[in-house]
């Protein structure tokens, strides 16, 4: 099968590789894209991504949990759910100021952008002014700003907007279909109008799931078409890999093949050529060839520092000598060009400037 386009011939799937920003894709065009021989589909990706972002430049995010445990959901994959026994410790909101020395830390660490977790449904209108001021002075240190609370009313999405929250995280973790065997206790519909909400009080909309769940490989497409099939492909794309915890539903699941994950990168920066795609948790179980292969995919951004919310993540010292291996440098706010110029490596071992290049996070 064959189209015209500018006067040359493309076959379907160059077509489907070619990077266009769609919302219409169609299941058999994103399975398409993700069974294609892998290294067709690993140039097409590197391709794309080279066309919106610095290929050597990675974005890194430091998360904490600022409230954990005995969250009243059930979701199958999540530790914190009250519904099991993880043996993890409840605990309360953190103190604003406890917050801060965190995200200091984060910052000295290089942490461009610090994520803030807390296990609720939905956030308490007291808990959530709490959580505006965490906001507020994490913002004035100069850091980005993310939160994951749970499910949001259109006030309060206004609210975090007015105290100048960066991003905000919720995913849709897997397909429509296969989400009522992981989540019980709110449904698709839910999350869909919470990023609606965000989306409206012009927040950048963080979205992903997880793979590695025992899904088929059709609810990976189905996850894949919903992002990309939103009015506005979501500005970061956490795709995480399923951290096994003992004690939930999916405690023994079978783990994921690597190179399936990196399929998902991959398919994933082709369908979302402006967003950034986050290798996020699970890296842990990973090892550097794979997620080598999956910066090659187009993944430009991690959770980087030694902790996810709960789990363990790579030590910071593992992944910056990873990414001086690879000649990757993380990437910097422009607020920080000033310590970027002192560290920066001396140009003859730069690569040179990529004439596709430009910023995408200079569009929205
Ligand atoms: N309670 C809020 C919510 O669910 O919206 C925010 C925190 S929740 C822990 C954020 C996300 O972390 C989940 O939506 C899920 O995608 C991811 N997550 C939780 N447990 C995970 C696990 N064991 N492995 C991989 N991802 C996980
Ligand atoms: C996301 O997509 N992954 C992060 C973040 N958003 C909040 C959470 C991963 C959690 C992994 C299990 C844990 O550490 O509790
Ligand atoms: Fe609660 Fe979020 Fe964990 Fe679900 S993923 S149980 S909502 S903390």
């Amino acid at each position: 099968m064959s189209n015209q386009n500018n006067g040359q011939t493309l076959t379907s799937l160059e077509k489907l590789n070619s990077g266009q920003v769609r919302h219409d894709w169609t299941l058999a065009e994103v399975e398409a894209i993700y069974n294609q021989p892998f290294n067709d589909l690993l140039f097409a990706a590197q391709n794309i991504h080279r066309q919106h972002f610095n290929p050597n430049q990675i974005q890194t995010s430091t998360l904490l949990s600022i409230k954990t445990g005995a969250c009243p959901e059930d979701c199958a994959y999540c530790p914190q759910s009250g519904h099991y026994n993880t043996g993890l410790s409840k605990e309360q909101l953190m103190a604003v100021e406890e917050v801060v020395t965190k995200a200091q830390q984060a910052k000295k660490n290089g942490a461009t952008r610090f994520c803030m977790g807390a296990a609720w449904r939905s956030p308490r209108e007291k808990d959530l002014d709490v959580v505006l001021e965490m906001v507020r002075q994490v913002k004035d240190m100069g850091l980005e700003t993310c939160v994951t609370l749970g499910m949001l009313t259109d006030e309060q999405a206004q609210k975090l907007a007015e105290a100048g929250l960066d991003y905000y995280n919720h995913n849709l973790d897997t397909s429509p279909e296969y989400y009522q065997q992981i989540i019980t206790t709110r449904t698709y519909k839910n999350r869909l109008d919470t990023l609606q909400h965000v989306r409206d009080a012009g927040i950048n909309v963080c979205s992903g799931g997880i793979i590695g769940m025992g899904e088929e490989t059709n609810d990976r497409y189905g996850l894949l078409q919903q992002l990309a099939n939103m009015p506005e492909h979501p500005q970061s794309v956490p795709i995480n890999m399923l951290v096994a915890v003992e004690g939930t539903p999916l405690g023994e699941v079978e783990k994921l093949d690597s190179i399936e994950f990196v399929r998902m990168i991959a398919t994933a920066r082709i369908m979302m050529p402006q967003s950034y795609v986050r290798l996020s948790a699970g890296r842990e179980d990973m090892n550097q060839e794979t997620q080598t292969l999956c910066y090659l995919a187009g993944a430009n951004s991690i959770f980087y520092g030694e902790k996810l919310l709960t789990t363990a993540n790579p030590e910071a010292e593992a992944d910056m000598q990873l990414f001086k291996r690879l000649g990757i440098q993380p990437e910097r706010r422009e607020m920080d060009q000033e310590e970027l110029i002192q560290e920066t490596p001396k140009v003859e071992e730069q690569q040179p400037a990529k004439p596709l290049f430009y910023d995408a996070t200079k569009t929205h």
